[in-house]
């Protein structure tokens, strides 16, 4: 997805917004599209009671009805329609055009944003740092000043130690049209900045599935396969085509087994995939199939649904998977003949030349002759997973007995130590079974994204190709010019050229809060002789704005002129255009002017707007989707009508190469599936790792660092964070009405709670090896005993000085920070802890 800012001033507001706005009537002509109504309903749409009291009152001017968004990161870019009086937003509607099963309907979070726009926590004017690093001690300061710092601290990290010691931190606080971009645009400007590869969301999935589904590095200019000379399929997490659609499960599957997937928690929106998932059990189960959730806590998705939940111990996927594999090869389940033609490394038929004749194919693993001579039963998996072993065999009858399995997985299970091998682990199930690309079937990747982008983003040409795997900065920051290729998985050159100096951190609370292991990160960050100057842009006082040498407060997207591509939905994509809807208080500015000024101080100005203002901008990239799209509504259209919608049909993954494995080669080295990988075997032996980090050629079960079999009697418990829907990460955390709806709680089940003396609702204090925090025990058979479940996101709340003992129970105060053998990634769900009575 991409991002956006936006920008208005004072004279912008009145002249621009309110006015094209206003009561428009026409209605718009576009499949789907229409004129925001001028007499909604605010009691039906808005749970925002305050508001719809004010709205019941006399107007004191009519209201002005702006369209605008939802741009935090669940991705589902939801939509606002505000109601305005006197240039403040007092209510919101959300989607209330066209087809009612197609509606882009913000979910509780979104329609809490007036309370978020209208905060007395509002950042209002830069700032400076005066006390230390972290500990949120600030000083008003003017915009010139301001811009004068930034640019005079990038002159300096420039000329001292070159652009490769400046980092953009990954930050997804903003998905619209200028998101983060501005900022990287400049910086791309005055000679780049170092990259990220991979995301927190997906690291080790986007590290790992390209050995086995094929990456773009394969390919040539033309999506040519470089060895094969075939046009071939590359792998994104992210699109349709290595994955199929809900709505493909909706039109064609009889079972559904989800591994650690929770859309009714992490997909929230009508412009998310939740709604697709209610199709998609109401249509499995009417023809009979069911839902198999997998999960080592019963969550929000299958709770109160006729669902199957299996519980099983976080990090232990792989395992299941593996003694699945072993069901199905003693009963002769698997589809040989798929096998043969479409993979590599199920058997000795098709192991790589390199590996032939060494009993290192994957049957020699699963059936107990290969490297760990272990059988993979039913029997061994079940104390590692805690699933008997019946229900494992019972699972694997069901999934060979299924005409159209539908095996999907979310991203819970790939956020472990061991993410790499889960994740590969899990697409086995369809690969040994050949339910792959046919009707009904998915490639055991998370369901589908819709992949068309309506419209584009704010450009960025950064001439630096280097790039460090995302969860990686905190030790470039540290000793970045030490790391290299081979001991820290430094992408597109041998090493790093320097350690990262200077932070740009725009929209993002991933130093601190987001990130693993809050007191290493404290300690790292609070040398400022290591990054000497950080830049933090948000619009309120976040744990890691604490950290900031210059702070800036951002206009808000609805107080801007604003555009995106919607989110996750797969029965249609949509661009929603539109505000501002109200002034952004104090001296709040956008991003794209703020670094319009500062590209001037390097006399750069006409090349980072190319004479463009913002919203020049934003039309620019309107018109551009739309020439390429020849049916979304004109600029005109598009500005009166708000939205525009259009169908998208249901996808099924792999499908060309299933059809067609020569004329449709997969990106791999082979052209084919790569169950054994030749390149990750290279890897293993050529990659300086540390004794207990294992790169594996093969989807086995390794535990991982603080998996299975790692807890202690200092710390007898596993611990799993999960995406909670109070917040969207740390979005909306200070937002006292959603956290009253949805508590901040540790999950702990009844038998964990009895031996330590907890009942429901006792504080309790967490423990582990990196720190400690306080939280409300939620003592509840919904979750395995032996593993206690924390939401993450919650603000970090501790006295940096003093004992470090975080009373917000932020997750993130208690993961240790290792990134994983191969991704280098953030495997920060695999935690071991202590709980006891606070
Ligand atoms: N409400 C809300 N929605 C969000 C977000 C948010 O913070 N809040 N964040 C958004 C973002 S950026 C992302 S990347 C996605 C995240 O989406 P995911 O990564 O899929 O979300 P998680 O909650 O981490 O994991 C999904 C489920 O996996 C379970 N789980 C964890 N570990 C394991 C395991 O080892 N095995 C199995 N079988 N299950 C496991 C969790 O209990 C959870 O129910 O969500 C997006 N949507
Ligand atoms: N332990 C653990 N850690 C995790 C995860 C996990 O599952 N477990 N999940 C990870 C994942 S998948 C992700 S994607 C990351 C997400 O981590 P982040 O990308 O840091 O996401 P948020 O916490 O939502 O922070 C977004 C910030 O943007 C700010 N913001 C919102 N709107 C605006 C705006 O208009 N302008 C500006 N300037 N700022 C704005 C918000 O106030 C907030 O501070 O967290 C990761 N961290
Ligand atoms: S689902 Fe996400 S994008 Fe949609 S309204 Fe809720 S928080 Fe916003
Ligand atoms: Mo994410």
């Amino acid at each position: 997805m991409t991002e956006a800012t936006s920008t208005v001033s004072r004279r912008t507001f009145i002249k621009g917004s309110l006015a094209s706005v206003a009561l428009a009537g026409a209605a718009g002509s576009a499949l789907y599209g229409c004129s925001p109504q001028a007499q909604p309903e605010p009691s039906a749409e808005a749970p925002d009671t305050e508001a719809s009291a004010a709205s019941e009152q006399e107007p004191a001017a009519p209201d002005t009805i702006a369209w605008s968004q939802c741009n935090v990161n669940c991705g589902g870019n939801c939509v606002f329609q505000w109601h305005s009086r006197d240039g403040k937003v007092v209510y919101m509607e959300s989607d209330n055009t066209g087809d009612d099963s197609l509606q882009a309907r913000a979910c509780l979070r979104g329609r809490s944003m007036r309370r978020w726009l209208n905060s007395p926590d509002r950042l209002l004017y830069p700032m400076k740092r005066v006390g230390k690093r972290g500990e949120g001690k600030f000083e008003q300061i003017s915009w010139d000043e301001a811009i004068d710092t930034i640019a005079e601290k990038l002159q300096y990290t420039i000329d001292t130690y070159g652009n490769e010691a400046i980092y953009v931190n990954y930050a997804t606080g903003m998905y619209s049209c200028t998101g983060r971009q501005p900022g990287q645009r400049l910086l791309s400007l005055l000679g780049g900045y170092i990259n990220q590869g991979y995301d927190y969301s997906t690291h080790m999935l986007q590290m790992v599935m390209p050995f086995m589904y094929g990456s773009g590095a394969n390919l040539d200019e033309d999506g040519n396969h470089v060895t094969l000379g075939k046009p071939a399929t590359a792998f994104s997490p992210y699109d349709n085509v290595n994955a199929s659609s809900f709505s493909e499960a909706e039109r064609a599957s009889d079972l559904v087994v989800m591994f650690g997937n929770s859309p009714a928690e992490t997909r929230m929106g009508g412009a998310n995939a939740v709604w697709d998932f209610a199709r998609v059990r109401e249509a499995v189960t009417g023809r009979g199939g069911k839902i198999i959730n997998i999960d080592y806590r019963l969550n929000e998705t299958s709770s109160g649904h006729p669902d199957e939940w299996l519980p099983i111990r976080p990090g232990t996927d792989a395992a299941l998977c593996s003694a699945i594999a072993y069901e199905w090869i003693a009963n002769d389940q698997v589809d040989k003949e798929f096998l043969d033609t479409y993979c590599v490394g199920y058997d000795e038929d098709t192991m790589p030349e390199s590996a032939k004749g060494q009993h290192k194919s994957y049957k020699d693993y699963i059936m107990g002759t290969g490297y760990d001579k272990v059988e993979k039963t039913p029997a061994w998996a079940a104390p590692i997973t805690g699933i008997p072993a019946e229900k494992i065999s019972e699972l694997a009858a069901a999934i060979a007995g299924a005409e159209a399995p539908f095996i999907c997985q979310g991203w819970g299970s790939q956020r472990h130590s061991n993410g790499e091998d889960t994740t590969r682990a899990i697409c086995m199930l369809p690969i040994l079974i050949g339910k792959i690309g046919l009707p009904g079937t998915n490639t055991g990747q998370r369901e589908a994204e819709p992949p068309t982008y309506l419209v584009g983003s704010l450009p960025v040409e950064n001439p630096i190709a280097t790039a460090i795997p995302v969860y990686q900065w905190l030790n470039a920051v540290d000793h970045g010019s030490k790391m290299t290729a081979t001991n820290a998985g430094i992408i597109g050159a041998d090493k790093l050229g320097s350690d990262i100096k200077f932070i740009w951190n725009y929209a993002g609370n991933c130093l601190t809060n987001q990130h693993g292991d809050i007191n290493k990160v404290h300690e790292i960050l609070s040398d400022e002789s290591k990054c000497e100057f950080i830049v933090v842009w948000d619009t309120v006082m976040t744990d890691s704005a604490k950290y900031a040498d210059i702070l800036l407060p951002d206009a808000m997207r609805s107080e801007q002129l604003n555009m995106q591509t919607q989110g996750y939905s797969e029965y249609y994509t949509a661009v929603v255009v539109g505000g501002p809807a109200q002034e952004a208080p104090g001296e709040c500015r956008s991003s794209y002017d703020v670094c319009a000024d500062i590209a001037d101080k390097f006399g750069k100005k006409e090349d980072f707007t190319e004479g463009r203002t913002h919203d020049e901008w934003i039309q620019y990239l309107y018109e551009q989707g739309a020439e390429a799209d020849g049916d979304m509504p004109s600029w005109d259209e598009i500005q009166e009508q708000g939205i525009y919608k259009r169908e998208v049909e249901p996808a099924i993954g792999l499908e060309a190469f299933r059809s067609d494995p020569a004329e449709h080669p997969l990106a791999t080295p082979s052209g084919k599936i790569e169950i054994y990988s030749e390149d990750l075997a290279n890897i293993a032996a050529t990659w300086e790792l540390a004794e207990d980090e294992v790169i594996n050629p093969l989807p086995v079960f390794t535990p991982g660092f603080h998996g299975y079999g790692s807890v202690t009697e200092e710390f007898p418990l596993y611990c799993c964070g999960f995406h909670h829907k109070s917040r969207t990460h740390s979005s909306f955390g200070f937002i006292p009405e959603l956290e009253a709806v949805a508590r901040q709680q540790l999950w702990i089940n009844p038998a964990d709670a009895k031996t330590r003396n907890i009942a429901d609702g006792d504080m309790v204090a967490v423990t582990s090896p990196a720190g400690e925090v306080r939280i409300e025990a939620k003592v509840t058979p919904r979750i395995i005993p032996g593993t206690v479940g924390i939401p993450q996101g919650a603000w970090h709340k501790a006295d940096m000085n003093g004992d470090k003992v975080d009373e917000g129970g932020c997750v993130n105060t208690l993961t240790v920070y290792k990134p994983t053998a191969l991704a280098k990634g953030n495997g920060t769900h695999s935690m071991i802890v202590q709980v006891a009575k606070a």
